[in-house]
């Protein structure tokens, strides 16, 4: 008989994830929790199901620009996937950008609607992107409290309706660059009374949404992100014609295959100033600090369809007379994977925690400051974590992980965009820096880090605990004793060695809550595995050899 491989297969990804389902216990009232779940065990039925198999079957159908019709005239049209067809309805019935907004379940909502979230992203496509995008101008538009704009547009980013839900681009990257945006060369001009921008931009995410938030520098302004105005535009007129605004190519990318990133040309544009002529880039930073918390949920929902894969292989897969599931040095693989899963989920799912608060006036003391660190953390520690585990697990499958037909190597490719995009690693470090430097935030974090610990009570947890609690202190001596460029040198390290330690904390408490609720220890096992590797040193080698003489 010939051998064949069994390819692995998905359950439903909400009735298979215990750690989702441990986490929504702990931190849901019972009925809040009871009124949710038929929605999370439809959206993981959906997941496991339709999407994942639309997904592979549609593997190599791309998003197509059709830049003129026969007769000449240009239209710019953009033909989607039936992947990203099928999950705009979806997305707008399930409501997962209105949710966050009706707030149901007050500040809980966030959870609710980020549950739903990193169940749905890794069979979306990365359709999570104009998702994170609408719900960071929804939350932008709502922060400036521009009456009119609110008006016209919020009521459809945050529509139930397919047929009227919107979603927005967010425009910022120019040719001289993605991170210094203070550079952008848009210009803003008034004619007759109406705002019309003018300039190249050169990374447009999403480019079919029906409106955008961009930064444009009014003519005559200030150089640098002070002279930025923040911009509300719609891109199509009220016939579906591209206004003043042309499509010039679609980025030919490693990942995100199937989301169109176009450069598109600004000619006049019409578009409306949200909060004023300047300071641009703080206008837009709601916008940022949301994205980047979809980041961190893109990050683990990407890291947990990787171990699911990657777990029900090992079942199937027989080498050496055994499964891989039994043998092990393979199960020390998915360990030291699942590892990485948990902690970086209890860490998005703090930001996602303490942004909830945030959003319905219930942050305590110093939440908001702790919320501004969190988000760079937990945005730069779990999209890491994401393309390690990506890369793993395509390892747990040999050669076929290598494979473009099996739809593996996508997890990897997906993966790698989540540390470059919305900021890079070092750009989130030094955005952590930028907030450390205020003083309050790190003092936040450490009465956090402190009231998490304390919740240990087994001896292999206390010993976590003193671990965390070391070294943070070393985190904080870092930042008292080092100034200039050795601390910009060392931003990501700390800014690493913070986020990791948050996730040890994080995972320590709910490992002591799973093993008395629960009597389950896999979460002591997972954070054990945490706090046995190594945190990046503080100081890089150039500064120790400085030191040394
Ligand atoms: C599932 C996945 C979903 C994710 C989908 C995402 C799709 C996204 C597609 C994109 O990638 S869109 C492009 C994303 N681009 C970026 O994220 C830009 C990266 N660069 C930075 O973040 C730079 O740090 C920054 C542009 C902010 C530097 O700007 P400046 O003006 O050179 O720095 P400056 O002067 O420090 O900041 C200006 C003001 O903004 C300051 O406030 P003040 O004017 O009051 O002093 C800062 O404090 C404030 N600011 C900057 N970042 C902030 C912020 N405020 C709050 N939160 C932040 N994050």
């Amino acid at each position: 008989m010939p051998f064949f491989q069994a390819p692995p297969t998905l359950g439903n990804q909400y009735t298979d994830d215990r750690l989702l389902q441990s986490y929504l216990r702990r931190v849901l009232p019972e009925e809040v929790r009871r009124d949710i779940e038929p929605q999370l065990v439809r959206m993981g039925e959906l997941a496991g199901g339709e999407l994942y198999e639309m997904q592979l079957a549609d593997r190599l159908n791309e998003p197509r620009l059709t830049p003129y019709d026969p007769w000449g005239r240009r239209i710019d049209r953009i033909e989607l996937t039936p992947l990203w067809r099928r999950a705009a309805v979806i997305a707008a019935e399930e409501g997962l950008v209105a949710t966050a907004y009706e707030q149901a379940h007050g500040a809980l909502s966030r959870i609710h609607q980020f549950a739903l979230c990193y169940l749905f992203d890794p069979s979306s496509d990365v359709y999570t992107c104009p998702l994170a995008m609408t719900d960071g101008a929804a939350r932008t538009l709502l922060t400036h409290g521009n009456r009119a704009l609110i008006e016209r547009a919020v009521p459809r980013l945050l529509s139930r309706d397919p047929r009227r839900m919107w979603t927005s681009g967010q425009w910022m990257t120019e040719r001289t660059g993605g991170s210094d945006v203070g550079r952008s060369e848009t210009v803003a001009r008034l004619v007759d009374g109406q705002w019309r921008l003018y300039g190249t931009k050169w990374f447009t995410s999403a480019a079919t949404s029906e409106m955008a938030l961009t930064l444009a520098r009014p003519e005559g302004a200030a150089e640098g992100s002070r002279g930025l105005a923040l911009f509300y535009l719609e891109t199509f007129d009220e016939h579906g014609q591209r206004c003043g605004i042309r499509i010039n190519r679609l980025k030919d990318k490693l990942g995100t295959r199937k989301l169109p990133t176009a450069e598109l040309e600004l000619d006049g544009a019409v578009a409306v100033p949200v909060a004023g002529l300047d300071h641009g880039v703080r206008a837009i930073a709601p916008m940022l600090n949301i994205t980047r918390i979809w980041n961190a949920i893109g990050a683990i929902g990407g890291m947990r369809r990787a171990l699911a894969l990657a777990q029900d292989y090992a079942q199937r897969r027989v080498a050496f007379g055994a499964p891989l599931a039994e043998q092990p040095l393979h199960q020390e693989t998915l360990a030291e994977m699942a590892a990485d899963l948990e902690g970086a989920f209890h860490l998005a799912f703090f930001a996602v925690e303490l942004l909830g608060r945030a959003e319905t006036g219930m942050a305590g003391g110093g939440e908001a400051e702790l919320l501004r660190l969190v988000t760079p953390l937990s945005k730069l520690t779990t999209a890491r974590q994401a393309v390690v585990v990506a890369s793993e697990a395509l390892e747990c499958f040999g050669g076929a992980g290598y494979v473009e037909d099996t739809g593996l190597p996508r997890l990897l490719r997906d993966a790698q965009v989540l540390p470059i995009w919305e900021g890079t690693t070092n750009v989130l470090a030094l955005d952590a820096l930028r907030v450390l430097g205020r003083g309050e935030a790190l003092r936040a974090l450490r009465a956090e880090v402190e009231r998490l610990c304390a919740a240990a009570q087994e001896p292999p947890l206390v010993g976590v605990a003193q671990g965390v609690l070391a070294g943070l202190g070393a985190c904080e001596r870092f930042v008292a004793t080092t100034s200039g460029r050795a601390l910009e040198a060392g931003a990501r390290r700390l800014a690493l060695s913070l986020g990791l330690l948050l996730e040890q904390a994080l995972l320590l408490r709910h490992a002591q809550w799973s093993l008395s609720a629960e009597q389950d220890d896999q979460p002591l096992a997972a954070v054990l595995r945490l706090a046995a590797r190594p945190l990046p040193l503080l100081h890089g080698p150039r500064e120790w050899m400085r030191q040394k003489g």
